[in-house]
């Protein structure tokens, strides 16, 4: 498949970039350049052969996206929440799944670590994540236990001088290649706790998940534990019970609000342009009717999202959003981009199903988006639970 070039250009309807420092414009340009030239040529070849381009770690390291807001001291690059946002708003515009492997990397290892973990956990670990040295995962989610994670079957038992491991994860992004997995088991007493298992403890295998059909430039797999002897110290000793991965998921989720704006933007600027060439009937397709209805709903979209989450950003840097405004935000801006993606397929007519235009690869990648970090329906639960005050999730 022949590279091409990328021409992207954001579309700003209310000027948004006036609300941004001098330093984020610095970050998400930097950003935004290392993607047209390392990931836009390769993308679409990477998501046919079905495989993560691991020569991207060194760059998502150097441009910030691993641990973008831990605190320099352990690696990170100690910047603000709607830093954080933009970085997963361009990656995400070259491809979800280059976002989930910094999403994962950023707030379901380091965050964890950072949050839950021992000062000789931070400094073992996060130096080498922030840099992509070393690589992550996060098992949560199991077999029978996707969207009530309460019930996980996953256990540890306490043997003395170590613990004892066992049951399985599945649905794991990185895990084919991680290092180290940050896992979520029930300990003697039920509780649930955090523990970093490494790649090469007997008894642990990540088996790859083949046949995907979104999300394909992102590696998944199951997590195995098969009596596998944990150094008691791997513990993170700082949280117990769900709010623990629950904690971890509003950072992620929060960067998915904005990367999945980053893919809705990439199919707009993408119809806009193929909209004014493509002639039919004797002139441009956007000057039908309904071809602009199309697209001005698009952009009114993409700005209200885009509007919604800088404000979250705003709480986020101040403390004070709360897991339920960051559930509103992750289903809006996913649901918002999965119908952007829809429409600019429509637009681009036959063409919008190859290779040649990045809409259909971002519309099956939200395929998976709208489903993990929590579905677009436990979501819409969280929000009804959140004004209600009554729980209607069973
Ligand atoms: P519930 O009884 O409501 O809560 C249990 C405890 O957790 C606390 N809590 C939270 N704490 C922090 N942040 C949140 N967002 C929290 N939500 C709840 C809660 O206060 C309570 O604390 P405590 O101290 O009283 O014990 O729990 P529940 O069992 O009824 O479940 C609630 C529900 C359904 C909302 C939750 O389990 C849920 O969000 N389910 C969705 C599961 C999910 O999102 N899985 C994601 C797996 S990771 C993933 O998909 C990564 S994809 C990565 C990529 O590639 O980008
Ligand atoms: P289920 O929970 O079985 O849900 C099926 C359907 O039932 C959904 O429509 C859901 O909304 C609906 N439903 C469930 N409960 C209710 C209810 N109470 N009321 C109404 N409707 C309900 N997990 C990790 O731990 N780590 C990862 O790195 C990770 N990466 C992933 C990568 C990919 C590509 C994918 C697809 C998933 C990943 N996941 C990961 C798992 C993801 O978080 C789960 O798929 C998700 O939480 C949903 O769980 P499930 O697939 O078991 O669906």
């Amino acid at each position: 498949m022949a590279a091409k070039t990328d021409n992207f250009q954001h579309p700003d309807y209310y000027l948004m970039d006036d609300m941004l420092t001098d330093e984020h414009k610095l970050i998400r340009d930097t950003a935004r350049a290392w993607v047209k030239k390392e990931v836009t040529p390769i993308i679409e070849q990477a998501c046919q052969d079905a495989k993560f381009p691991k020569q991207w770690i060194k760059g998502l390291g150097e441009i910030g996206a691993f641990g973008p807001y831990i605190p320099t001291e352990y690696g990170g690059a100690g910047l603000d929440q709607i830093s954080y946002g933009l970085l997963m708003q361009e990656l995400e515009r070259g491809d979800s799944g280059l976002r989930s492997t910094a999403s994962v990397q950023s707030s379901l290892v380091m965050y964890p670590i950072y949050t839950y973990g021992s000062e000789e956990q931070r400094k073992k670990y996060l130096p080498k994540l922030a840099t992509g040295e070393m690589m992550g995962c996060f098992g949560l989610t199991e077999p029978d236990h996707g969207s009530n994670p309460s019930g996980m079957l996953t256990n540890f038992k306490d043997m003395g001088d170590h613990y004892l491991l066992n049951g399985a994860k599945m649905w794991i992004s990185n895990a084919p290649f991680a290092d180290i997995a940050v896992v979520w088991a029930k300990d003697d007493a039920g509780d649930i706790r955090g523990i970093i298992v490494e790649r090469g403890y007997a008894g642990f295998t990540t088996p790859e998940t083949h046949g995907k059909w979104s999300l394909r430039a992102s590696s998944t797999g199951e997590l195995v534990f098969d009596n596998v002897k944990v150094p008691k110290e791997n513990l993170l000793p700082n949280v117990k019970g769900l709010k623990g991965p629950l904690g971890c998921l509003n950072s992620a989720r929060f960067g998915i609000a904005w990367g999945a704006i980053g893919a809705a933007m990439d199919c707009y600027d993408s119809a806009l342009n193929y909209a004014k060439e493509r002639i039919q009937f004797g002139k441009p397709i956007a000057g039908f009717q309904l071809t602009q209805k199309k697209l001005a709903e698009m952009i009114t979209e993409i700005t209200k999202a885009q509007l919604l989450c800088h404000r979250l950003g705003t709480l986020k840097n101040e403390h004070r959003a709360t897991p339920a405004q960051i559930s509103m935000a992750k289903r809006n801006s996913v649901n918002m981009a999965l119908e952007v993606a829809r429409e600019a397929r429509q637009i681009h007519g036959g063409m919008g199903i190859t290779g040649e235009y990045p809409i259909m690869r971002h519309m099956m990648n939200l395929e998976s988006v709208v489903t993990y970090e929590g579905t677009h329906d436990i979501h819409l639960l969280i929000t009804g639970m959140d004004i209600t005050g009554l729980n209607a999730f069973n």
